[in-house]
């Protein structure tokens, strides 16, 4: 008997007997708990020496989000004892399926800056690359999302881990204490001494990411707490606090988080998140970085500070202040050793996601930070003058400025503090270049680079699809869950009927198995011979949910109008949240949940047309929905999706995209093969052009009859129950402003879409092009997006 074998049955024992209960009669809770705890002391039994970690530096991963969906059933997969607890629940006559749906998503995060955190931490420990993931401890993660009897969203609380979540370790003995407010008393020259106002605890959380056969690393949570409360109205002289005068205590700091994506919303509370995050975990990487005897010089030797887009930006200058203020580093050396630490991901070009902090506010909570960051600015200021000439300073300097206008620009101090910035596919690496920072590429020669993004396979396609796994096991010799370019060895079955059957039939299952979700969740019977057309990701105007949505709406006009003519049924499916602030977003939600009522109820529509909109989109919803697609909708406006990382997922699935040359899309259609892909729509180069000769939606509303049509079918009452004015704003929107040239796209997506029809009617061919798709995508593992980062960026400095 395997010694976990032993673990779990003598462990079972016990848990029974001090419950005085026999396993049959365990709840499905009770299960769950026991089986939490058994994986834990499997992590500890298994790994009491850990792999030998690779020879890049520690990485120490900061980010506001981390993404990691329900943790058990990935870790006992990692740890290799799924089957074996299955197994034992089989016994007792339970489904480990149905016993790991009692954990609840820790909604830690918003949307794909923070999956990609997930998936990240799942490859470095897979990878036995050392790594700690430093985060908030929420108290509240990302709102529920409920649809209200009017089709619009509603939000509730999510207090992920209130009751019961065994996952975490509370380690009381990491505890950081962090300053806020305050004075500056300048003692002498570079010499300068804070006294802040209130301090506040940080204490830590670690939930264990256990990596695939790997090791086991820390995802570290900061959560604030203190024994007084301060008066946060004391600060309140200038507008921006307006709203939050009122006495906080410390313990709301991470109460919850802010639920914008791509947005920032300028709040001091996210400020104070932000440093309070920065401080906690500066402190714990020097602590153990001194622990082993080794010299803040050989920081950068041995340690590598991932910023997760800007939101961590503020650990730059708080690194310095702990340098300078604390061992009296000379500036020179403070900044020699800061500036080879720090490496930066760039996430969004969209500019009202590039945070920018009103200056003020800065120096009146991080008194200190705004002296160091004013003394960055001014160093800047002096390459800069030194790189460009007289034509080209004024330019140059309004570019890469970090202090501009009564503005911290965060993005800026992220590049200037950084010895390496990338971009998360090539064509967004190469706009961040081009577009974003032309002038620092030219100053920093050599600092930019690309990652195009990865997803874990383990959780995507392992977890996610077992039936497709199962096949995958048959065909592929060597283990494709850590080498996903194996996958490569499936091509050539690509034309064998037999394997083609096998792989469709399993698509047909999956789609049957969510056809049921549906049902459950929202009591739609689907039809499950219908294209399944999704689109799930969050709700923002670049991501064009209202492109989709009026081509539906074409569609069933169309329908309609020609009732005899033969359709290929189509289901959409639509999941995603809007921030609660998003107006136009939740426009969009409401106006596709009725239409869905509309078409649902339409006997016309019967086995031709279907809409459903899952609510509450999250990570194991993800799960059950993705292994099921047809086809993926990869919409967004040319130039404005940094990668996309749902798009892999969906592709690696076997879905088939529909999508426009943006982000990560690129490169999917180059490794599937354009003829795999369905690609539409106005390129980068031809939306500038589209734009320099000042672009009109309305023309395109007056043109095209069949758009006309459909936008106003918004304005008709038709689907707002005879409001005429429900979607005013949105209408008005579309075609008066348009910002992401969803009419100019029109035409060319609805083509696609026909195409996409056509080329389903050939089954054959279609299941050949979602083969080649699992088979030709192994690059998209988050794996191989690891060692790219390890190659290129965290190699021994
Ligand atoms: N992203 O999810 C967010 N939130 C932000 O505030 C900024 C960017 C997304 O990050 C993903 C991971 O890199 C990208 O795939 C996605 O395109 C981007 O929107």
């Amino acid at each position: 008997m395997s010694s976990f074998q032993t673990l779990l049955e003598t462990s079972l024992k016990t848990y029974c007997e001090e419950r005085f209960v026999q396993p049959e009669q365990l709840t499905d809770r009770q299960w769950y708990q026991f089986i939490a705890e058994v994986s834990q002391q499997a992590v500890l039994q298994s790994f009491p020496h850990n792999p030998p970690l690779v020879s890049t530096r520690k990485v120490n991963y900061l980010s506001m989000e981390f993404l990691i969906g329900r943790l058990l059933g990935n870790n006992l997969m990692n740890l290799g004892v799924y089957d074996q607890v299955q197994q034992l629940l089989a016994k007792c006559g339970k489904n480990l399926v149905d016993i790991l749906e009692q954990e609840r998503d820790p909604s830690l995060g918003n949307g794909g800056l923070g999956r990609l955190a997930a998936c990240y931490l799942d490859s470095m420990a897979s990878l036995s690359q050392a790594a700690v993931g430093y985060g908030l401890h929420y108290q509240y993660g990302l709102f529920k999302q409920l649809i209200g009897y009017h089709g619009e969203q509603l939000e509730r609380g999510d207090a992920w881990n209130r009751d019961f979540y065994p996952q975490q370790y509370h380690r009381a003995d990491l505890q950081q204490k962090v300053g806020f407010g305050g004075q500056v008393v300048h003692l002498q020259d570079d010499k300068y001494q804070w006294q802040p106002e209130w301090e506040i605890f940080g204490e830590a959380f670690d939930l264990p990411v256990v990596g695939y056969k790997g090791v086991q690393q820390p995802l570290r949570l900061w959560q604030g707490y203190s024994e007084t409360d301060f008066d946060f109205a004391v600060f309140n002289d200038g507008d921006y606090l307006h709203a939050e005068s009122r006495v906080i205590d410390a313990s709301k700091l991470t109460k919850v988080l802010y639920p914008n994506d791509n947005h920032q919303e300028g709040k001091a509370l996210r400020l104070m998140q932000q440093y309070f995050h920065c401080a906690c975990s500066i402190a714990d990487i020097l602590r153990q970085h001194l622990a082993q005897g080794r010299s803040l010089e050989q920081l950068p030797e041995f340690e590598v500070i991932q910023l997760n887009d800007t939101h961590p930006a503020i650990a730059i200058p708080e690194l310095m202040r702990v340098l300078l203020d604390q061992y009296e580093l000379s500036w020179e050396k403070a900044w020699s050793i800061c500036s080879k630490t720090f490496a930066y991901t760039n996430h969004t070009l969209l500019p009202e996601a590039l945070e920018q902090w009103d200056q003020t506010l800065v120096a009146k909570l991080l008194p200190r930070h705004i002296i160091i960051i004013e003394r960055i600015n001014n160093e800047l200021h002096h390459l800069v003058k030194a790189e460009f000439n007289e034509d080209e300073f004024a330019q140059a300097w309004y570019e890469t400025a970090v202090l501009m206008d009564n503005r911290v620009r965060m993005a800026n101090l992220c590049v200037v503090g950084s010895f390496a910035v990338n971009g998360v596919a090539q064509i967004h690496s190469d706009l961040v270049v081009s577009d974003l920072f032309p002038a620092y590429a030219r100053l920093f020669k050599g600092r930019f680079h690309n990652v195009t993004n990865g997803v874990t396979p383990r959780r995507w396609i392992r977890q996610a699809n077992p039936a497709l796994s199962a096949l995958l096991d048959q065909h592929v010799k060597g283990d494709w869950t850590k080498d996903l370019e194996l996958l490569r060895q499936i091509e050539p079955l690509a034309k064998d009927p037999q394997f083609q059957r096998a792989y469709q039939a399993i698509k047909q299952q999956n789609k049957q198995a969510l056809a049921q979700v549906i049902e459950q969740e929202i009591g739609l019977k689907v039809n499950g011979e219908a294209i399944f057309d999704i689109q799930i990701k969050r709700f923002h105007e670049y991501k064009r949910q209202q492109l989709n949505l009026l081509n539906i709406i074409a569609t069933y006009q169309e329908i309609k109008a020609n009732p005899e003519q033969a359709v290929v049924p189509r289901l959409f499916v639509f999941a995603g949240k809007a921030a609660p602030g998003y107006f136009l977003a939740k426009q969009i939600i409401q106006a596709i949940n009725n239409l869905a009522a509309t078409i649902n109820s339409d006997p016309d529509m019967q086995g031709k047309l279907q809409v459903a909109f899952l609510p509450d989109y999250r990570v194991s919803l993800a799960e059950k929905i993705i292994p099921a697609a047809d086809v993926s909708e990869q919409i967004s406006l040319a130039g404005k999706e940094a990668s996309g990382t749902g798009n892999m997922k969906l592709a690696l699935n076997g879905a088939i995209t529909i999508g426009t040359l943006d982000g990560a899309n690129v490169e999917i259609a180059e490794f599937a093969g354009e003829e795999n892909v369905v690609i539409f729509g106005h390129t980068v180069e031809s939306v500038r052009e589209l734009r320099a000769n000042g672009y009109n939606p309305r023309e395109y509303y007056e043109q095209d009859d069949v758009l006309r049509n459909a936008i106003d079918a918004l304005t008709d009452g038709s689907f707002a129950n005879g409001d005429q004015h429900r979607y005013d704003a949105l209408v008005d929107n579309l075609i008066n402003h348009d910002p992401f040239c969803t009419l100019a796209d029109f035409a060319s997506y609805r083509a696609a879409q026909q195409e996409i029809a056509k080329r389903y009617q050939n089954q054959t061919a279609w299941v050949e092009s979602a083969i080649l798709n699992t088979a030709r995508l192994g690059a998209f593992s988050s794996d191989r997006s690891i060692r790219d980062y390890q190659t290129r960026i965290w190699k021994k400095a």
